[in-house]
This record gives structure tokens, C-alpha cells and sequence, in this order.
């Protein structure tokens, strides 16, 4: 009992981060996370080293419902010379012998995925590091990073040039150099492992791997949150305790004995698996004869009388005591007789009730220890499931289990001594760990493809630099072709003049009501003007709702309730009655041909209400001022939010010749040579130019980047066939094409384990703040999942999160590129008008997926150093929206006209 409490203590050791690296009992995650779901089907190669006998086996699994698995399988000989000769003579050996296994099956042509027993101690890292490689590769190389490297030989391998490789790379190396035949290895497993999946095929309840044969080693299935060594804490994962190196640090000194130390310094590996030799096969035998040997020399057996073969390491071998072990008295003690005479020794029934006495010691011993140390794992294994009683099978195989009936019976009833409280069933693996092999590569093959499968669609989303190139060439083109007289109705991209044309020089002054519509949220604002700059602007605003049916319902009952609410604002600021200039950001394509005239040439985003389309929306607003009658609106100028954000981050930056709008929709607008812009007279100075990028796209200009998930949302959406770039790069947009990936995942159960919830068949459920909130870097995992579980995902795994978020980052990532490529073609314009090698310039920028999403603002001025390196450009976000813009440009253009009037 204290050494199982001991043991525990071990294993906490090795589970814990700090105390990993000095622990004893390493506790090495597998990464095997699931059992077979049954969905496992195909041809698998199985390699089984390690334990007494080599062997490759060919393992059929059939799918759909209840699964069959048909196994071949063929022993080969790993001669005594090359477990102890060069790593590489070893791997030539395996993949001879794989060969020749291939030929008599007749499938050397076949490349099968295969499964590797390594039974010695391994290091293995992240199946799910297969996922960063596996984009652009088939399965096969794919492997190239997934690792196991052995930490150290045991039992009677002792190879050079292996410990601390990898030996998935070194047996595909060997594979190589025969060239005549190939496989996919997919997974490398300790024989436990193997073990428990074989077992855990016929009983679910099998948790626990337990081998003690040549060696004796046993796994578990651990709570994740417990593998402090790896991030993600849901869910299980396998864990290879690798117990046959308990006492290494000496915990084990008190129990030794010295007849342990004489093994211990004549064995292979000195100082190591020193628990493992107290009770594995390998030692048992000797254990017994250097017993013997003692008492032989001390005159209590044998009249003190030795042989050669009693003196010879390694010739008592395990399976004598087994025989003398027999559970019937005399055969036994036949059996003791007859292995001492066959050892030329002249034994007296003394000498072989003695003998008897020894094995059953030293296999009891043995037996003991082993179900100290399995006391302690069914321990852990019950206070992580806080279960009263735990209902447990033990997957067991090894020679010394499976042939040594004495041992197990001494086995079970210590365990069930040890942990009474537990229902124990022990069962015995009939088919090696081969099967098992076959079920962890069968898993790793099945996770591999819908990797492989995930991966496949999300390239669909990511986009080359030559891609992003070429949308920003297109983006170019059409710009150019909005700009000419000839081909400006064509184009989709409509370069609309904005009549603003230059930014404020601080002379502005005055009070002006701005209203901000078409963003998240309507404003009504007051801005206070005063001469000398440095005094700050005063703003004033409410933030005013507009529902669903407002933005969808007549123009009249729209531009009613925004006079409503510029009505309430003056109450509110006490100005009931008021006259005043209005700056109207109103934040949709206007054709004007002049500031205070603005024609809609269509909604975007939510907005539909009808009877305004083609309208002049200042005069829609005045009409709804007089039906109002509550106050009145002396001059009304319309800017696009873009000329807004522009201006208002102009009053602090005078270089500020761009505005960039990424939120619900996304735009851009700039400062154009009049020269250039040929849908307006006149050729002196500039104007800005309201790209209205949105549309790009709309003539096809995006199909061959366009993904059916793409596709999927424009046809649901509020205008069809409209908007293409910005429905590939704006916040209304990500979040329904995130849930449209996500439900074709499902749909092919790549997600969700394949169920299609209710919740994410809802438009609309996947906002795109969760899109922000997934991907900042301080949101745990389990963060994640509870965001999945408020849109009502309930039951997705630790995986799925993962996966959930990999989907975030790719479609916000294109967004940011695709973004990055329409503004280096917008800056590489300016600086080719004005004939400059290098162009600094600044951006004035606003947009709530802009300022929130973690990463947008940082791809997308990569994307546009990359694609523009002669433009050294600057974002400055605007703190106080595009309203104060609106107000000063109401402000120049009062000024104008008032001085015209003059
Ligand atoms: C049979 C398993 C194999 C494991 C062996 C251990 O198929 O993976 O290594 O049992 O027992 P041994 O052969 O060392 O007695
Ligand atoms: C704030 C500006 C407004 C613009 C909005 C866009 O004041 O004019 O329309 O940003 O961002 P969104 O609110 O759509 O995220
Ligand atoms: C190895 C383990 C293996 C066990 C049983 C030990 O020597 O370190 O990896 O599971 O033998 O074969
Ligand atoms: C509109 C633009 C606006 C942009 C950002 C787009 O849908 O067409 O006029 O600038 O959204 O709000």
C-alpha cells in the first residue's frame, strides 16, 4: 500500500510541467486522445517490436456498424547481434523483413498506412503537428513532422545510433533505401497502447494497458487537464506511464535488494528500469539462478555445489519458473528437478522444494509490485472520474501474464486487496497489440484524411501573393475604368466624386448637427467649430437605434425616424427649434455633383427601404423635416463615411488623404488629381474620389477567387450578386461565411462529430465579434468553447474549438489580404499621380472590425507593405467617427458659400 502511494506520488512528478524533466516515471502523452468510434475502415500494416517475438501483421477493418477486423500475421527472427549491433542495420532488417511480409501477400505494390509497436520509451509530439504540415501534402509526407523519438533502449536493445532520433524517420529512411515498396507510417505506439486499443475494441470500459512480458510497462487514460506538459484541457489522452523506470532516482532503494543491484550491474542499461527488473521476464529467471548461485555459495543448497550453466547469466531462464511454478505441488517440484539436471546439477528434494520457494518468491515479489504500482493508476483513474466505484478493465499481454498462471492469479488478488473499492475485470489481449496498432493508425489515418479534407476547403480560402497581386492589378484596372468618362457605367468600381476638395486649414468654425448613418449604430451629433485649432472640437451625440424593419421598410418611415431622432437630440441638447447646417454621413454609394446633393445609386449592408434608390437623399430628409415641422435644416452636405473618417483624422494629420472603412461594410476614398477625374469638369487640384471598392467584383472581377461558401452567402444576402469584395471582406459578411464553412465541415462530419445543430443552420448566429473574440490570443480554448456553447453548440469537443478557431483566422486572414491588396493599388495610384519613387501618406481609418479584430489591421498592412513597398503608410484610427469629418466639411462648404455669396 505505501509503495502504491509512493508510486502516485511519481506519477503527479511526471504529469507535473516543473517536476517532469527530473522525474522518474516520465508519464509521455501519446496523443492517442479516442478510441475507435467505428467509423475506422481499410487496410492497415501493423509492425510489433519489442517484445519477445517480432511480427508484422495485415489488419482488414471493416466499417459501418459493427466492425470486423481480419488479421494475418508473420513472426520474424531479430537475431541477438542486431539488437545490440548499428541503428541502421536494425531498420535495414525491419524493412526486409516488411518486404518479404509484403511479397508473400502479394501487396508490395499496395501503399498501406502502417502502425508501429515501438515498445521502449518514446518522446512523441503533437499528432496534431501533423495538421501544420499536412496542407499541401499528400498523407504520406505529411509524416515528415510527426516524431517519436526513443529516449533509451531497454530490455535486451542496446542499438547505436537511435537514442534521441526519431525512429519514424530512420524506418522510413531504411524504406527508402530498398525503394521497392512504400507505406504511409501513421502512427508509432508503445505495446500498452497497442494493448488497451485492442482490447478496448471488445470492452469499452478498457482504460488501463498493462504488459509484463520481456519488459512490463502499463498506460491509462488520463484527464487532459492533468497533461500539464500540453495546452488543451478537455477531454483524455492516453498516457504511456513507462513505469519500468520507477526507482531510477532511487525511490526504490529501500525495497531493493542486493541480488536487484547484481542484475541491475550486469544488465544492459545499469541504473535504469530498475523497477522493471525486479518483476519483468526478462529478469525473473535471473533473479532466481543469482539467488540460487548465493545460497549455493553459502552451503544452503545444492551442497554448496555450483555448474557452469548455474553460473552463466541469462541460463535459468524465465519460462523454468513458470514449469516449477505449476500450481500442482509435485509437478513442480518434478519440473524444478528436471531444469536443474538439465543444468548438470544433482539437486536433492531439498534443494527442489527450495528452488520452488525461490520462484514463488521472486514472482510474487513481482506480482506485488506490479499491482502496487497498478493500485495507484486505477487510483488516479477513479479521483479524476470522482467516481465511488469504478467499473475498470485491464488490457493486459506479455509473456509473463499470459504464461505464468501463478503470477496473474497473485495479480489480481493483490490488486483487488489494494483497491477494493474497484471493479476490476482483466482481459487478456488474444491478438497482440497488432490489432491496437492497427486501430490508433486506423484513428490517426481517419483524422489524417478529414485534416487532409479541412485542409483542402480552407485553401479555398487563402489566397497566394500572386493571387493578392492580381486583385490588386484588377483593382487598378477597374479604378482607372471608374475614373474615364468611356467606361465609368460599366465599371463596378464607381470612383463617385465626392465634390470635398480639400481638407480642412483650421478656419472652419461654428455649431453643425452631423448625422452618421450606416454604420453599426446611427448618431446624431452637435460639433462645435471654434477658430483657433488646438482648442478641442466639442461633439456632442446619441447613439440611436435602427431596427431591422426600419432599415428594410419604406423611405419614408427611414428618413421619418432619423428626423425623429435629430429632433430628440435637440431636446436633449436644449436646442428645440434650432436652424443649423447638417453634415449627413450617410455611409451608401451617392452619385453627386455637389456636396449637398447625394443620389443613391443603391442600399448596401441591411438597408433596403424602398422609394429611395435613385432619390436625392438631402431632399428625402428635408421632406421629412417639413412632414415633421419640429425644427429646421439650413444646409445639409452628404459625405460618405469614408470622406468623413478622411477629414476627421485630417484635422490631426494634415498628410490624411485616405479613408478606410472596415466595419459592417468596407470602403475607401482618396485625394484624386481633378485631372483624372474625368466625370467632373475642371483640372486644377484634387478631390476625393469615394471609390465605393465595396462593388468590386460585381462584373466577375472576383470569381476565380470567389469560394462556394462565398457564393452561398451572397445568395442570401440582402442584395445578391452586389458588393462582392465587401462580402468577402466586411463584418456583416465573415461571420456568415465562418458558419457556412463550419456547416459544410459538419456536414462532411469533419465538425461537431458530424451533427448539424439547429443553431448553426441560423443566419446571422455566428456575429462577427466572435470572430475577434475567438482569435485573440489570450482566449483560452476553453473560452472558445463556451462561446460555441452560448451560439448553442453544445457538446463540441476540445478539437473542434481548435478547428473552429483555424476557420476564424483563415477568412478574416483573406479579409485583411484582400483588404491590404485594394489599398496598395489605392496608394501605389497616389504616388504614380504624382510621379513619386516613395509616397508617405497616412490613412485615416475606422470600423469596429478594424479597431477590435485582433489581427485584421496587422495583415492587412502587411499585405500592403508587400504589395506597395514604395508607400510608407500610416493608419490613424479615428477616435470620434466620421461625424466631426462630416461637420467640417459642412463647415468649408458653408464658408464657400457663404464667400460666393458674397
Ligand atoms: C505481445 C504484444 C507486443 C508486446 C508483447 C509483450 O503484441 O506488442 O510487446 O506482448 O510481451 P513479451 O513478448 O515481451 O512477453
Ligand atoms: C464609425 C463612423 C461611421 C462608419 C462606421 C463604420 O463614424 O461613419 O460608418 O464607423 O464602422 P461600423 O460601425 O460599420 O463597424
Ligand atoms: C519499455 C516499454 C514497454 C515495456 C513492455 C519496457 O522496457 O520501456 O516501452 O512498454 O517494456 O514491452
Ligand atoms: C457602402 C459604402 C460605405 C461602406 C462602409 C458600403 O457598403 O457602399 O458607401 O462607405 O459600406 O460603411
Amino acid at each position: 500500500m505505501e509503495l502504491s502511494v509512493r508510486f502516485r506520488r511519481e506519477m503527479d512528478k511526471g504529469l507535473c510541467r516543473d517536476t517532469n524533466p527530473t522525474a522518474a516515471v516520465k508519464m509521455l502523452p501519446t496523443f492517442v486522445r479516442s478510441t475507435p468510434d467505428g467509423t475506422e475502415q481499410g487496410e492497415f500494416l501493423a509492425l510489433d517490436l519489442g517484445g519477445s517475438n517480432f511480427r508484422i501483421l495485415l489488419v482488414k477493418v471493416q466499417g459501418n456498424g459493427e466492425q470486423k477486423v481480419e488479421m494475418e500475421s508473420q513472426t520474424y527472427d531479430i537475431p541477438e547481434l542486431v539488437m545490440r549491433g548499428s541503428g541502421s542495420e536494425l531498420f535495414d532488417h525491419i524493412a526486409d523483413c516488411l518486404a518479404d511480409f509484403l511479397e508473400k501477400m502479394g501487396i508490395k505494390d499496395k501503399k498501406l498506412p502502417l502502425g508501429f509497436t515501438f515498445s521502449f520509451p518514446c518522446l512523441q509530439t503533437k499528432l496534431d503537428e501533423i495538421k501544420s504540415s499536412i496542407q499541401k501534402t499528400s498523407a504520406h509526407d505529411q509524416m515528415s513532422s510527426y516524431q517519436s523519438v526513443l529516449m533509451s533502449w531497454t530490455k535486451g536493445f542496446r542499438l547505436s545510433g537511435v537514442e534521441g532520433k526519431d525512429v519514424v524517420s530512420l524506418l522510413r529512411r531504411a524504406i527508402k533505401k530498398r525503394g521497392d515498396f512504400d507505406t504511409d507510417i501513421m502512427a508509432v505506439i508503445s505495446d500498452t497502447v497497442g494493448t488497451m486499443m485492442t482490447c478496448g475494441f471488445d470492452d469499452r470500459h478498457c482504460e488501463i494497458g498493462l504488459i509484463v512480458g520481456t519488459g512490463t510497462n502499463a498506460c491509462y487514460m488520463e484527464q487532459m487537464r492533468n497533461l500539464q506538459l500540453l495546452d488543451g484541457d478537455e477531454g483524455q489522452m492516453c498516457v504511456n506511464t513507462e513505469w519500468g523506470a520507477f526507482g531510477d532516482d532511487g525511490a526504490l532503494e529501500d525495497l531493493r535488494t542486493d541480488i536487484d543491484r547484481e542484475i541491475d550491474a550486469g544488465s544492459l542499461n545499469p541504473g535504469k528500469q530498475l523497477f522493471e527488473k525486479m518483476i519483468s521476464g526478462m529478469y525473473m529467471g535471473e533473479l532466481v539462478r543469482l539467488i540460487m548461485v548465493k545460497m549455493a555459495r553459502d552451503k544452503l543448497l545444492f551442497q554448496g555445489n555450483t555448474t557452469p550453466d548455474l553460473l552463466t547469466t541469462g541460463h535459468f531462464s524465465t519460462n523454468y519458473v513458470y514449469t516449477i511454478e505449476s500450481d500442482k505441488d509435485e509437478e513442480g517440484l518434478a519440473n524444478a528437478e528436471k531444469v536443474l539436471r538439465s543444468m548438470g546439477l544433482n539437486p536433492s528434494a531439498e534443494d527442489c522444494a527450495a528452488t520452488r520457494r525461490i520462484c514463488q518468491i521472486v514472482s510474487t515479489r513481482a506480482a506485488h509490485l506490479c499491482a502496487a504500482t497498478l493500485a495507484a493508476v486505477m487510483r488516479q483513474i477513479r479521483d479524476n472520474k470522482a467516481a465511488e466505484k469504478l467499473r475498470i478493465t485491464i488490457g493486459v499481454d506479455g509473456s509473463v501474464y499470459k504464461n505464468h498462471p501463478e503470477f496473474s492469479r497473485r495479480l489480481n488478488k493483490m490488486v483487488r486487496r489494494l483497491v477494493p473499492d474497484c471493479d476490476v475485470r482483466f482481459l487478456q489481449s488474444q491478438h497482440g497489440s497488432g490489432k491496437g496498432a492497427a486501430m490508433v493508425t486506423a484513428v490517426a489515418y481517419r483524422l489524417a484524411a478529414q485534416h487532409a479534407e479541412r485542409q483542402r476547403i480552407l485553401d479555398t480560402l487563402r489566397l497566394s501573393r500572386e493571387q493578392l497581386f492580381e486583385v490588386k492589378r484588377r483593382m487598378t484596372e477597374e479604378m482607372a475604368r471608374g475614373l474615364s468618362k468611356q467606361t465609368h457605367d460599366q465599371t463596378s468600381v464607381k470612383m463617385l466624386p465626392t465634390y470635398v476638395r480639400s481638407t480642412p486649414d483650421g478656419t472652419e468654425q461654428g455649431d453643425f448637427l452631423a448625422l452618421d448613418l450606416g454604420g453599426s449604430s446611427f448618431r446624431v451629433l452637435l460639433v462645435r467649430l471654434k477658430k483657433e485649432k488646438k482648442q478641442k472640437v466639442d461633439m456632442h451625440q446619441k447613439i440611436y437605434s435602427i431596427d431591422q424593419d426600419t432599415m428594410q421598410g419604406t423611405g419614408e418611415e427611414l428618413f421619418d425616424h432619423i428626423v425623429y431622432c435629430i429632433s430628440d437630440f435637440l431636446d436633449y441638447m436644449g436646442m428645440r427649434g434650432a436652424s443649423l447646417p447638417l453634415g449627413f454621413t450617410f455611409s451608401f454609394p451617392c452619385d453627386q455633383t455637389k456636396l449637398d446633393e447625394g443620389i443613391l445609386l443603391k442600399w448596401t449592408k441591411g438597408f433596403k427601404a424602398s422609394g429611395c434608390e435613385g432619390k436625392d437623399v438631402v431632399m428625402l430628409l428635408k421632406e421629412a423635416v417639413r412632414r415633421k415641422q419640429k425644427f429646421d435644416l439650413n444646409f445639409v452636405a452628404v459625405v460618405n463615411d469614408t470622406v468623413g473618417t478622411m477629414m476627421t483624422c485630417a484635422y490631426e494629420d494634415p498628410q490624411c488623404e485616405l479613408g478606410l472603412i472596415v466595419g459592417t461594410g468596407t470602403n475607401a476614398c482618396y485625394m484624386e488629381e481633378m485631372h483624372n477625374i474625368e466625370t467632373v469638369e475642371g483640372n486644377e487640384g484634387r478631390m476625393c474620389v469615394n471609390v465605393e471598392w465595396g462593388a468590386f467584383g460585381e462584373n466577375g472581377e472576383l470569381d476565380d477567387f470567389c469560394t462556394e461558401f462565398d457564393r452561398a452567402v451572397d445568395e442570401c444576402s440582402n442584395h445578391p450578386g452586389k458588393q462582392r469584395y465587401e462580402k468577402m471582406i466586411s463584418g456583416m459578411y465573415l461571420g456568415e461565411i465562418v458558419r457556412n464553412v463550419l456547416m459544410d465541415f459538419t456536414a462532411k462530419g469533419l465538425l461537431f462529430r458530424g451533427k448539424l445543430s439547429e443553431r448553426l443552420k441560423t443566419r446571422g448566429i455566428f456575429e462577427t465579434k466572435f470572430l475577434s473574440q475567438i482569435e485573440s490570443d489570450r482566449l483560452a480554448m476553453r473560452q472558445v468553447r463556451s462561446i460555441l456553447q452560448h451560439l448553442g453548440l453544445t457538446g463540441s469537443t476540445c478539437d473542434d474549438s481548435v478547428l473552429v478557431k483555424e476557420v476564424c483566422s483563415v477568412v478574416a486572414r483573406r479579409a485583411a489580404q484582400l483588404c491590404g491588396a485594394g489599398l496598395a493599388a489605392l496608394v501605389d495610384k497616389i504616388r504614380q499621380n504624382r510621379n513619386l519613387n516613395q509616397l508617405s501618406i497616412t490613412v485615416g481609418v475606422d470600423g469596429t472590425l478594424y479597431k477590435t479584430h485582433p489581427h485584421f489591421s496587422s495583415i492587412m498592412q502587411e499585405t500592403l507593405q508587400d504589395l506597395a513597398p514604395q508607400c510608407e503608410v500610416t493608419f490613424l484610427k479615428s477616435e470620434d467617427g466620421s461625424g466631426k469629418g462630416a461637420a467640417l466639411i459642412t463647415a468649408v462648404a458653408c464658408r464657400f458659400k457663404s464667400e460666393k455669396l458674397l
